[in-house]
């Protein structure tokens, strides 16, 4: 067994604004942890190494979950490459060096399941990684995830750092982004049929054939799995974090369909990219560690579109 986590010692969980870092905190508190570290964008940019490492040289953190970082979905990621890059690159190398440099005790770092050759076989196990080329729409965003991943490794071999990977699948839940531009499909889902809904237009439209299939996380269960990691996770190799089970993006856009707007109907834009054809990540390895995920996929969208409902209604039907 790994050492045990000393709930009383500062935590860094870095980007906690987001839809990741927001519910780790929310676990890590649940979890007893009583000296959870964050800062916010305006006081501490993440690519400028030197206010990074004088951060860690004041605040000392003990463990760090760093799961900040420059997100998007399929639109915003092919549209932004050079930034999607350059700031997720900077970001990784920062932290990471910062602590090291200020000897963390243990740090957990999140990839992203786009970081897997864009044709390997299915379920993905984790030894896939780097045996083949990235899907072009996020090659840029998976190769700095690659590069934050494999950098950890690197900092275990050469200074002896405690530092862990994970690979979630594709995640969702309360914070996420409803951008259309931005975001992932299935908040684009939600406010889509939410607009049509109030608008009385019976069409919405699904971007790409409809065909590529996702596995979906729900990111309360992600925050779990952090904790989880973290008290029982030694090991270099990195560990899958998913359910084990996916849907194609046509029977999710039913799904959604069915929690937020039963009569609509889906039109595909076929002009729009399908993306990577499917990604099911292999959960063998973290099934055999004990952990599971609880939300289920329908019961999950009806959680979202509630807290979707709550915080931003009223800037959609203002539109
Ligand atoms: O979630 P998503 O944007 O990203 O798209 P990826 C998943 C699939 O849903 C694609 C389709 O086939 C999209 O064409 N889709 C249908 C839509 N309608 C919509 C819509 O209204 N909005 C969006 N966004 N998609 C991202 C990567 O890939 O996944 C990132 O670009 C990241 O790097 C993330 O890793 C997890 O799953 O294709």
């Amino acid at each position: 067994m790994p050492p045990a986590i000393d709930r009383n010692e500062p935590v860094f969980v870095s980007g906690h604004r987001g839809l990741v870092g927001s519910a780790v905190v929310r676990r890590m508190e649940q979890a007893g942890f009583g000296n959870i570290l964050t800062v916010a964008r305006d006081k501490l940019d993440l690519c400028d190494p030197l206010a990074v490492d004088r951060w860690f040289r004041e605040m000392r953190p003990k463990y760090v979950i760093h799961v900040a970082g420059k997100v998007g979905g399929i639109l915003a990621n092919s549209t932004y490459p050079a930034d999607f890059m350059y700031d997720n690159l900077l970001i990784h190398a920062t932290v990471l060096r910062s602590a090291q440099r200020y000897a963390v005790a243990k740090l957990l770092y999140l990839g992203s399941s786009c970081i897997y050759p864009r044709d390997c076989p299915q379920p993905i196990r984790e030894e896939y990684l780097l045996t083949g080329p990235l899907e072009v729409t996020n090659e840029a965003y998976a190769l700095a995830k690659i590069a934050g991943l494999k950098s950890c490794q690197h900092y275990r071999d050469q200074y002896g750092c405690n530092f862990i990977s994970a690979i979630p699948t594709n995640l969702y839940g309360p914070r996420d982004n409803f951008d259309l531009q931005g975001s992932h499909v299935l908040p684009a889902l939600i406010r889509k049929f939410h607009q049509a809904k109030l608008a009385g237009d019976r069409e919405v439209v699904i971007w790409g054939s409809g065909k590529p299939r996702r596995e979906l996380l729900y990111v309360d269960d992600l925050a779990d799995a952090c904790v989880f990691l973290l008290d029982n996770y030694e090991d270099k190799a990195t560990i899958n974090v998913g359910t084990g089970q996916d849907i194609s993006i046509a029977d999710l856009a039913k799904l959604v369909a069915a929690v937020v707007y039963p009569a609509a109907e889906l039109v595909y834009n076929t002009s729009k990219p399908d993306g990577i054809p499917r990604k099911l990540l292999d959960v063998t390895r973290l099934h055999n560690l004990g952990w599971r995920h609880k939300m289920e996929l329908r019961d999950g969208i009806q959680a979202t579109y509630q807290w979707f409902l709550e915080h931003c209604q009223a800037s959609v039907a203002a539109e």
